[in-house]
């Protein structure tokens, strides 16, 4: 296995592959295993380093679901897309990670950064899988109330270091792990904004960074309503790649990837 940083060359694209009624971005279009691997595929074709596949939506207000379900849910896709298709976990539960490892599955995505399920982390130290720590304010039933932060840049890092730190401790190597600041897990368009901007007190604990921006709520504020949020989603995409960010998490994998494409013919 290689480092995150050869694994995924910055920029790499994350396409998002949710097996869930009720995403707010692609609720209920993945539920079929043979539609979601489909779609997986497609996004490989179209240029995704890697699908993350998920069950459990984090939507804001959204209740958890149970291990069965989210097995129920997501082991039918990975079953269609092992060996062929790269694929992330996005998943807070150890037995989910255990089961899509077996099935090949090369990176863990915990919304939670290990604190749902502890014994997650010996888990993906195990399988020496890549995992990806993610900040996130409260649960996703209340994150969104009332979020606050004296400082939002600072207070995240802190957050993702002691969490690496965590991971280190429980045996997963270092270089295998990516941070996410989280955007929209506990935070208003401000403090979003504000991440990307100071995206460089995040680098500066030296691993590379997951940024998941597409088809959020804090960009329908700046946009409006309209039908889709593709264009809002690649701006702010290549806006946090060029502030640093390594890895793309998006749902429109093929406008994403011509738009970094150009954005770092740009780069020296
Ligand atoms: N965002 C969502 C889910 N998982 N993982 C990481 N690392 N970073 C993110 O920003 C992130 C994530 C939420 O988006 P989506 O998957 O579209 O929706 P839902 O949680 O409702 O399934």
């Amino acid at each position: 296995m290689i480092p995150v940083e050869e694994r995924f060359p910055r920029p790499s694209v994350m396409g998002v592959v949710n097996v869930t009624p009720d995403s707010f971005s692609d609720g209920g279009v993945h539920l079929d295993p043979e539609v979601a691997a489909a779609a997986a595929r497609r996004m490989v074709e179209e240029g995704a380093t890697i699908v993350d596949v998920g069950g459990e939506s984090t939507r804001p207000g959204s209740d958890g679901i149970s291990v069965d379900e989210e097995l129920r849910r997501v082991v039918p896709v990975l079953e269609r897309l092992a060996g062929d298709v790269p694929v992330s976990i996005d998943t807070a539960k150890a037995e989910v990670a255990r089961r899509a490892l077996a099935l090949g599955a090369e990176l863990v995505n915990d919304v939670t950064a290990f604190r749902a399920e502890p014994e997650l982390a010996s888990v993906c130290a195990a399988h020496d899988a890549y995992v990806c720590l993610m900040h996130m304010q409260g649960e996703p039933r209340t994150m969104q109330v009332d979020p606050r932060y004296d400082d939002v840049a600072g207070e995240v890092a802190a957050f993702l270091e002691e969490r690496l730190a965590f991971a280190v401790r429980e045996g997963v190597r270092e270089e295998r792990i990516c941070l996410d600041p989280g955007i929209g897990f506990g935070k208003t368009l401000d403090h979003n904004l504000e991440l990307i901007r100071r995206l460089d007190v995040l680098l500066a604990l030296g691993r590379p960074v997951v940024i998941g921006f597409s088809r959020k709520s804090s960009l329908r504020r700046l946009v409006g309503e309209g039908d889709d949020l593709v264009g809002a989603s690649v701006a702010a995409a290549v806006s946090a790649y060029e502030r640093g960010a390594t890895i793309l998490r998006v749902h429109d994998v093929k406008p994403h990837v011509d738009a970094l494409t150009v954005a770092s013919a740009f780069a020296p």
